[in-house]
């Protein structure tokens, strides 16, 4: 009787041990990483965007020693404008960290003596109070050491959290760590790391001179600069990012803020895997990633037409009129299978009113009417709000390092028959407009003669420029 009763309960002991066993099972999705052990020492490899460090690939978890150092410098926005960077390692966004999971950081922050402010860091990736925050705050001329245990693989922000936290973010103080999974992430043949953030300036966008932090437009939310990588062409202009056809491109992207979030996007590529938010999940076949202010994302694609391919945030004013834009370039043989057909380099037609027009033209009609100048800048003035402000902007002053000024431009005053040219068969190589280098792309204009003597005429009688006037017949001895 009594060792019935006894198996009974040894029988239910088991049943309810089986049950408990199975469900721990099923919760054995997400590993856990904090008891693995650590084997042996390195010096974590840091770089400054758009590069990032060699990959784990299948090393075990290690003790990685870390050394930054916060440098408050003057960097340029752009050309003529320059900015109080406060930095990690030097660079906005500041170093890639790039370690595995189960490895222990043994983070060495250094603040330069020359710096005025106390700074510290809290990291995303890190499982503790402030994300080390609370532990690393340090004052010029002090080093602050602090370790911690990465155990969720993902890619992580980091940032300054020193108050006024939202001024130390504003003034470039974030970056990306990344936690690579067990064997590391699927080898890809070129990596780069790209992070926007938004800029508050006291002058509006291109104001010249030294500008500093404008507190009342960070609280209203309304940033004079939205870039990648801390500045008006970090990746335009000689730095675009290249890749050949039929290589994987990885990009690490990150959003600073302090205030935006990213619509990421790359004009003409459709990423085959997102790691969105930068954890595990991967979605497929995206065209447009939301990247949240302290947040990231890992995509890949691979390319496969040669090109010019523009990294953006697709909150598009953002990318044409803050600064928004990036390039990627990409080299090799053209497959038509993909993509056939005029590859403009470069540009990218938003508003689009010259390529929408119906090829022909009105020069298939033969009488053009004879105007007044008045007339021609009258219709010139329609012509210029919808085909050229696009890229010349409004007032013809252009966009920094990107598109010349026509207001007042030497290039255009000194020489009227190379202006009717650039109008007809487009422009490219390097250019210089009052005393700045361009080398952009602008695509030839379908335009009739009378609409281009129309446009320039209007573009040479406005904004300081030397009132030249433009007939269809000076047009059409240039076709
Ligand atoms: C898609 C953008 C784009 C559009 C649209 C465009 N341009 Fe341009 N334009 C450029 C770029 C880029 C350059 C400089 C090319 C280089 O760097 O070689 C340029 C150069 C010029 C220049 C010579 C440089 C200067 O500053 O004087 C003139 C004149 C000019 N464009 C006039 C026009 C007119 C007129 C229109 C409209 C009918 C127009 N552009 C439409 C992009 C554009
Ligand atoms: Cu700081």
């Amino acid at each position: 009787m009594r060792n019935n009763s006894i198996t009974s309960i040894r029988l239910i002991l088991y049943f309810i041990f089986a049950v408990l066993f199975l469900a721990g099972c099923k919760k054995e999705d997400v590993k856990n990483y904090a008891d693995i052990m650590t084997e042996g020492e390195m010096e974590a490899e840091l770089t400054s965007p758009p590069h990032v460090p060699k990959p784990v690939g299948n090393r075990t978890a290690m003790k990685l020693k870390l050394n930054m150092e916060i440098k408050e410098q003057e960097g340029t926005m752009t050309d003529g404008v320059k900015y109080t960077y406060w930095t990690f390692g030097g660079s906005v966004p500041g170093s890639f960290i790039r370690t595995r999971v189960g490895d222990e950081v043994e983070f060495h922050l250094k603040n330069h003596p020359d710096n005025k402010l106390p700074h510290n860091i809290d990291l995303h990736a890190v499982t503790g109070p402030g994300g080390g925050a609370t532990s690393s705050l340090v004052a010029p001329g002090h080093e602050k050491v602090f370790s911690f245990k990465v155990i969720n693989p993902g890619l992580y922000v980091y940032h300054c959290a020193t108050a006024p936290v939202g001024m130390h973010i504003a003034n470039g103080m974030y970056g990306l760590i990344l936690v690579e999974p067990e064997g590391g992430l699927p080898p890809v043949d070129k990596e780069y790391y790209v992070m926007q953030g938004d800029f508050y300036t006291q002058g509006e966008y291109g104001a010249k001179g030294l500008q500093a932090f404008d507190m009342n437009k960070a609280i209203k939310e309304t940033p004079d600069y939205v870039v990648f990588n801390g500045k008006v062409g970090s990746l335009t202009n000689g730095n675009e990012l290249t890749a050949k056809v039929g290589e994987t491109v990885r990009l690490f992207v990150g959003n600073g803020g302090p205030n935006l979030v990213s619509s990421f996007h790359v004009i003409g590529e459709i990423f085959d895997n997102v790691h969105i938010e930068g954890g595990s999940s991967i979605n497929k076949n995206v065209q447009t990633t939301l990247i949240p202010a302290g947040g990231a994302a890992i995509v890949d694609f691979k390319v496969e037409t040669p090109g010019t391919f523009i990294l953006v945030d697709h909150s598009i004013f953002r990318a044409f009129n803050k600064g928004a834009l990036g390039m990627l370039k990409v080299e090799g043989k053209e497959n038509q299978n993909i993509y056939s057909g005029t590859i403009q380099e470069g540009i990218y037609l938003p508003e689009g009113g010259t390529i929408q027009k119906m090829p022909g033209g009105s020069n298939a009609k033969a009488v053009i009417p004879k105007r007044t100048i008045e007339e021609k800048v009258k219709i010139g003035k329609e012509l210029f709000g919808t085909t050229c402000f696009a890229c010349h902007q409004s007032e013809g002053q252009g966009i920094p390092n990107t598109f010349p000024p026509l207001a007042k431009s030497d290039y255009l005053n000194s020489d009227s028959k190379r202006a009717i040219k650039t109008i007809i068969h487009g422009l490219t190589g390097e250019i210089t407009v009052n005393g700045k280098k361009y080398n952009n792309v602008m695509p030839a204009q379908n335009l009739s003669d009378d609409e281009i003597a129309n446009v320039l005429t209007y573009i040479y009688s406005s904004w300081g420029n030397n009132k030249t006037e433009i007939t269809p017949e000076m047009v059409k001895a240039l076709r």
